[in-house]
């Protein structure tokens, strides 16, 4: 079985690409069966809809740069290499999982693949990745730091301060904002007046670009800019994905509030299905081809549910391991 590190190089290949996004789609459903067994404590927030995006962010990186999002970012954690049995470990409360089972579906995390944590609270990664953009410059290190979060915490003041440190400071960050429409159960439009998220880059002087977020080609072009003018000193760029959460926020959400055709209008540009299709178009696939990967990938994904079921949860002890306190072992401050 190949290493998250591994993993994460063979993603220059456009039918690896591919191949992840089908297992991000396919880990995603599993996810939500094993949810309503009871195997998912908590809740838990995934990500159909949003594959091109984090694929596409993936590919354009060096092994070597780092990533914050948010609690919605299984999807991103296996685009960046983490391979689906420390995912669904982690969210399964599994000693498996990418941290030992201790922080479940919204902590994933693996500094290997530069994965810093994936963050339950709205907007927390964005200072975060301008802290990581930061560093590398401050080392003069040719590295790129990317954070991102979703449109909901655009009105959140970390998003702020994040974007005017960072612009100020020229870091070598890409924010990336998916907009997906919806914070938990309010539309955006119900929440934010200025719905074309990426005309807030003016207000710190940074360039910005709008894109499909459904079409992987559109994500990698923006990536690449992004990413090239942070690594060449240029600074830091906002780039708005406009993509749509097809489950619920969570998974006490059915997601009524939604009117009646939008998902179907959004399922139609399906970024599964569309890239499939293009690189059939594109000889890269045929359809035997890419119907055999598919199979496979269901195949692995089941492999991986039924390995998971069975790996031990850590012990009680385990919760007082990786704790820190203010008091050394003899007990003073
Ligand atoms: C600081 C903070 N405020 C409120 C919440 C509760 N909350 C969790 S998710 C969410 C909506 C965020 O929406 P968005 O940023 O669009 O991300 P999405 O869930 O759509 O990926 C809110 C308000 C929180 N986790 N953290
Ligand atoms: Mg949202």
């Amino acid at each position: 079985m190949l290493t998250s590190v591994e993993r994460r190089q063979l993603l220059s290949d456009p039918v690896e690409q591919y191949r992840r996004m089908r297992e991000i789609r396919e880990l995603e459903e599993r996810i939500v069966g094993l949810f309503s067994e009871g195997l998912v404590h908590g809740t838990t927030h995934t990500c159909q809809g949003q594959e091109a995006l984090a694929v596409g962010l993936a590919a354009s990186l060096n092994p070597d740069d780092a990533v914050s999002c948010t609690y919605r970012g299984h999807g991103i954690a296996l685009a960046l290499g983490l391979t689906p049995d420390s995912v669904l470990g982690e969210i399964m409360g599994r000693t498996t999982g990418c941290i030992g089972g201790m922080g479940g579906s919204m902590h994933l995390s693996d500094p290997d693949v530069g994965l810093m944590p994936t963050f339950a609270i709205v907007g927390a990664g964005i200072p975060i990745g301008a802290g990581a953009a930061l560093a590398f410059q401050t080392r003069g290190e040719s590295r790129v730091s990317v954070g991102v979060f979703g449109d909901g915490a655009t009105n959140i003041g970390a998003f702020h301060e994040g974007l005017n440190l960072a612009a100020i400071w020229n870091l070598p960050v890409v924010f990336v904002c998916d907009n997906n429409v919806y914070a938990e159960y309010s539309r955006i439009d119900r929440t934010t007046r200025v719905t074309d998220i990426s005309t807030r880059a003016a207000g710190y002087g940074m360039p910005a670009e709008s894109i499909d977020g459904m079409e992987m080609d559109a994500v990698l072009g923006a990536m690449a800019r992004a990413v090239d003018r942070a690594r060449g000193g240029g600074g830091p760029t906002l780039i708005e994905a406009r993509t749509y959460r097809y489950a619920g926020h969570s998974r006490a959400d059915l997601a009524e509030y939604r009117p009646a055709g939008e998902l179907d209008a959004w399922l139609d540009r399906d970024p599964v299905k569309v890239r499939r299709e293009q690189l059939i178009s594109m000889g890269l696939l045929s359809a035997e081809g890419a119907s055999a990967l598919d199979g496979a990938v269901a195949a692995e994904i089941d492999a991986s549910v039924e390995r998971t079921r069975s790996a031990p949860h850590p012990p009680v002890a385990a919760m007082f391991e990786n704790v820190w306190t203010g008091r050394n072992a003899q007990g003073s401050e």
